[in-house]
C-alpha cells in the first residue's frame, strides 16, 4: 500500500494568506511559493508534503496553475514541465468502439482486459456527457496523435495521481475561447482510497476518472481559461453522473464539511469537494443548469458564468448559495428525503458554537470568519417558539443568513442582514454566508446577535416608527410606509418569506395566492409588524 498524498500543506499555506495584507513583493513570494509546490505535486516529489490524507484527485487545475506562472520555475523545472505538457511516444494505440476514442499504450505494461476496459470507460462516459447531456464535444486536434480522434494516454504516472488533461497550445475553431486537448491517466489504480463500485475500488478508480477527464476535455471546448475551481467542481460533479454507484467523491468531501468557511473559489482540495455546489443545483434543476453554466463559461468567468445562467431561468445567485449553505447541514444523521439525494453519506457539518442562553451574540476568530461563498453554523439545539437573528460586518459584502429548522422535513429559510424564525420548538441551525466578493482570500468578520421570543404578538404590534401599515386588517391591498427606502421582507407566521417589495419609500401589497392569515412586515431596520390578511 502505497501512502497517500495531499494538498494539506497548500491548504494551510492558503489560511495564512489570508491573515496577511499583502505587499506586491510578499504576494510574489506566495506565488512562488504555490507554484513550487504545484510543480512539485505535478512531478511526484513528495517529500515536501504531509502523507496523511488522500490522493490528487486530478493534476488539471496545478497544470493551468503552474501554466500560467511559469515565470516562477527554474530553467531546468520549466523544460520537466514542458515534457509533461507534450504528448508521449507510446508504441501502440487502439480505437475505442465508439470510434471517438485513440487510446495509447505500452504493452510492456498494459494488459488486454485493461485496455479494454479503459476504452469502454471512455465511451460510456463520452454516450453520457455528450450524447445523452448534449455537452459540447471536444475540439477535434487536427493530426496530433495520429489523427482528429481524442486522445488517451496510458501512463504509469507518480503514485497518487488519477489522472489530468492538457490543453494543447492551438486555437480551436470556435469564436469563443476553445481549443483541443489530451488526456492522460495510469495503467492501474491499486493503491487508491475504497470507493463503493461492487466491481472493485480499482475499477471504480477508473472509472470515475475517465468521466472526470473527459469533461476537462469538454470543458475546454467552452474556455481553455476558465476559472480551475469550477472546472474541478464540475468534473467531480460528473463522475457521479457517469457512475452514480462508485461515489469516489465521498472520499473528499471532509475538505468541505470540515472547512465551511473556505471560500468556493479556494484552490485546494476543498474544491473536489465543492462538487456539492453544483450537486446542489442538479438536485434542484437538473443537469440542464450545469450545461447553462457552461454556455455562459464561453463569455464569462467563473460565479459571473454561474449567475448568467441562474438569472436565464429567473434564479438569483445569491439566494441560490444561501439555500444551498442550509443543504449543507441537512447530511449525515440529519438528512431527511428532501434535500441531497445522497444526504446519508456526506458528513456532519462543523459547528462553530452551540448556544444554550438567549439573547446570544457570536463574533467568530479571525482564521474561521468566513470568506465570500464560505459560512460558518450557530447551532441552536431547543429555541423558543420565535428567534430573530441579525448580523453585523462590512458592507462590502451580501450578508446572507440561513435558518434551517430540523425535522424529518427540514426547512430552509433564507434572508439577507437578519432573518425571523418561527421555530415550533425544534432545533435551528443559523448559518452566516457572505458572497457577491470572488476573491477566496478575504476575510469578512461580523457580529451576529440572535434573540428569542416567546410570542411574537405580544412583543410586537403597531409601534415600530420606520414602517407604517393600513388598513388592518385588510383585504385586497395593504398600504406600508417606510420613513427610509428600504425593501420591505413579507413573511407568512411561520417564518417563510413570501414577498420581497423593492426599494421605494410607500408600497402597495397585493398578496396573490396566499390564504387568510397573520403576515409578518418589515424592513431591513425594523422589527416585524403584524398584518392580518382577511380573504
Ligand atoms: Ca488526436
Ligand atoms: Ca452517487
Ligand atoms: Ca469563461
Amino acid at each position: 500500500m502505497s501512502p497517500y498524498f495531499s494538498f494539506m500543506r497548500i491548504i494551510l499555506l492558503t489560511i495564512l494568506i489570508a491573515e496577511l495584507s499583502l505587499s506586491a513583493g510578499q504576494q510574489r513570494f506566495l506565488d512562488s511559493l504555490r507554484v513550487q509546490k504545484e510543480f512539485a505535486l505535478i512531478v511526484g516529489d513528495y517529500s515536501k508534503f504531509a502523507s496523511d490524507t488522500k490522493p490528487i484527485k486530478c493534476l488539471t487545475p496545478l497544470i493551468i496553475d503552474v501554466r500560467r506562472n511559469s515565470q516562477f520555475l527554474t530553467r531546468s523545472q520549466l523544460s520537466r514541465f514542458m515534457e509533461i505538457l507534450s504528448r508521449p511516444a507510446l508504441p501502440r494505440s487502439i480505437v475505442s468502439p465508439s470510434g471517438h476514442f485513440r487510446i495509447h499504450y505500452d504493452p510492456a505494461y498494459v494488459d488486454s482486459e485493461y485496455l479494454a476496459r479503459c476504452a469502454s470507460c471512455f465511451d460510456y462516459a463520452w454516450h453520457v456527457e455528450v450524447d445523452s447531456f448534449g455537452f459540447l464535444p471536444p475540439v477535434p486536434d487536427g493530426t496530433l496523435g495520429g489523427d482528429s480522434l481524442l486522445d488517451v494516454y496510458i501512463l504509469r504516472l507518480p503514485a497518487g495521481q488519477y489522472g489530468m488533461t492538457i490543453a494543447d497550445d492551438i486555437p480551436g475553431p470556435a469564436p469563443w475561447n476553445d481549443a483541443p486537448a489530451f488526456i492522460k491517466i495510469r495503467n492501474e489504480y491499486d493503491s487508491f482510497p475504497p470507493n463503493d463500485d461492487p466491481e472493485g475500488s480499482e475499477w471504480g478508480a477508473l472509472k470515475v476518472t475517465a468521466a472526470h477527464e473527459l469533461f476537462h476535455a469538454i470543458q475546454m471546448a467552452y474556455d481553455k481559461d476558465e476559472e480551475v475551481w469550477m472546472l474541478e467542481i464540475a468534473s467531480v460533479w460528473m463522475e457521479d453522473m457517469v457512475y452514480n454507484y462508485v461515489n469516489d467523491y465521498y472520499n473528499y468531501l471532509n475538505y468541505f464539511f470540515d472547512y465551511p468557511w473556505l471560500s468556493l473559489l479556494e484552490l485546494s482540495m476543498h474544491m473536489y469537494a465543492s462538487a456539492v455546489f453544483f450537486r446542489y443545483f442538479s438536485d434542484n434543476y437538473g443537469y440542464t443548469i450545469i450545461k447553462r453554466i457552461f454556455e455562459q463559461a464561453r463569455y464569462f468567468d467563473g460565479m459571473y458564468a454561474i449567475s448568467a445562467a441562474l438569472d436565464s431561468q429567473h434564479l438569483n445567485l445569491n439566494n441560490e448559495f444561501a439555500k444551498f449553505v442550509g443543504w449543507n447541514f441537512i447530511t449525515d444523521t440529519l438528512a431527511d428525503s428532501f434535500h441531497y439525494e445522497e444526504a446519508t453519506s456526506y458528513p456532519p457539518m462543523k459547528v462553530e458554537a452551540t448556544v444554550v442562553s438567549l439573547p446570544y451574540t457570536y463574533s467568530p476568530r479571525y482564521s474561521r470568519s468566513p470568506r465570500s461563498w464560505g459560512a460558518n453554523y450557530i447551532y441552536i439545539p431547543s429555541p423558543p417558539p420565535y428567534l430573530k437573528a441579525t448580523i453585523s460586518g462590512a458592507t462590502t459584502v451580501f450578508w446572507n443568513i440561513v435558518a434551517v429548522i430540523l425535522s424529518d422535513s427540514s426547512n430552509v429559510l433564507t434572508g439577507v442582514d437578519s432573518i425571523w424564525i418561527s421555530t415550533h420548538g425544534l432545533p435551528v441551525a443559523v448559518a452566516v454566508a457572505p458572497s457577491g466578493i470572488n476573491n477566496p482570500y478575504n476575510v469578512f468578520p461580523y457580529t451576529l446577535t440572535i434573540y428569542g421570543y416567546e410570542d411574537i404578538e405580544e412583543k410586537y404590534t403597531f409601534s415600530s416608527n420606520d414602517i407604517k401599515i393600513f388598513p388592518n386588517p385588510f383585504n385586497e391591498a395593504l398600504n406600508i410606509k417606510v420613513t427610509s427606502p428600504s425593501k420591505i421582507y413579507i413573511y407568512s407566521v411561520d417564518g417563510k418569506l413570501v414577498d420581497v417589495l423593492s426599494a421605494i419609500d410607500s408600497y402597495r401589497w397585493v398578496p396573490e395566492n396566499l390564504p387568510s392569515g397573520i403576515y409578518l412586515i418589515k424592513s431591513i431596520y425594523s422589527p416585524p409588524l403584524k398584518a392580518v390578511l382577511l380573504r
